[in-house]
C-alpha cells in the first residue's frame, strides 16, 4: 500500500490517522505542496485532480480522504471507525463531512492561492477569509459536540469524526485561528493525541 501523502495535508493527515488505528503498514510517498509536486506530471498521472492524498492498491488508485478511509473500514474492520447504531453511524459520516465537505474546500491551498495570486486580495485578507469560514463551520461542531462529555466525538472511542477534527484543529492552529471559543474540540483533540495513533500520524511525524 503506498500512500501519496504530504505532512501537512489535512486530508492526508485523516488517512494516516486511520492506517494508524487499523495498525496498517504503508510506504508513505511525499508529494511537497511547497514545490508544487501536486502538479507534476508524474502526479497527474496518479490523481488528475491534482491533491494529495491518494492511496495506490492492488493495482488501483483511491483518491479523496474519505473514499480511502471508507475503503479501509470495509477491508479491515477492526477496530471500527463507525458507531454501530444506524443513526449514530450517519451523524458520525455527517460529522466527518461538516468538516471536509463544508469546511476544507473552502480553505484549501488553491483556493487560499486564487484569492492572492488571482483575484488580488492581500494576506490580510486572504486570513480573514480562512477564519471566516472555519468559525462558521467550528461553531456548529462545538454545539453539537458540547451535547456529550464523552473522550471522544462520538462515545470511548475515536471514530471517523475524530480522525477529521484533529487535523482540521492542526490547520485552524497553523493559520493563528483562536480556538478559546471551542474548548470541547480542543479537548477531544488532546485524548486523541494521547493515542500513538494519532500522535505518530502528526505532521511532525510525518514525511
Ligand atoms: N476532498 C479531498 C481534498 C484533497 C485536498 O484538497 N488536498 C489538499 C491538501 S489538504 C491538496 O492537495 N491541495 C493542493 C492544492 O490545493 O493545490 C480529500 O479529502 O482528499
Amino acid at each position: 500500500m503506498r500512500l501519496y501523502d504530504y505532512m501537512r495535508s489535512t486530508a492526508a493527515y485523516r488517512v494516516r490517522i486511520a492506517l494508524n488505528l487499523k495498525q496498517l503498514t504503508y510506504q508513505s510517498l511525499p508529494v511537497s505542496l511547497v514545490h508544487d509536486a501536486q502538479h507534476s506530471a508524474e502526479y497527474i498521472n496518479v490523481n488528475p485532480a491534482g491533491l494529495v492524498p491518494s492511496l495506490q492498491i492492488g493495482g488501483g488508485v483511491i483518491t479523496q480522504s474519505l473514499a480511502i478511509i471508507e475503503y479501509l473500514e470495509e477491508q479491515y474492520p477492526e477496530p471500527a471507525l463507525y458507531p454501530a447504531d444506524p443513526i449514530r453511524k450517519a451523524e458520525c459520516r455527517a460529522f466527518a463531512l461538516d468538516i471536509a465537505c463544508d469546511i476544507h474546500p473552502l480553505n484549501n491551498l488553491r483556493v487560499l492561492k486564487h484569492l492572492t495570486s488571482t483575484l488580488g486580495h492581500s494576506e490580510r485578507e486572504k486570513l480573514a477569509w480562512y477564519h471566516h469560514w472555519l468559525k462558521e463551520g467550528f461553531t456548529a461542531i462545538e454545539i453539537k459536540l458540547a451535547q456529550g462529555d464523552s473522550p471522544f466525538c462520538f462515545g470511548s472511542e475515536p471514530t471517523m469524526a475524530d480522525v477529521c477534527i484533529v487535523p482540521q484543529l492542526f490547520n485552524a492552529r497553523r493559520f493563528e485561528f483562536d480556538l478559546t471559543p471551542y474548548p470541547r474540540m480542543v479537548e477531544i483533540e488532546q485524548n486523541c493525541l494521547a493515542l500513538a495513533a494519532f500522535a505518530n500520524a502528526s505532521p511532525e511525524k510525518s514525511v
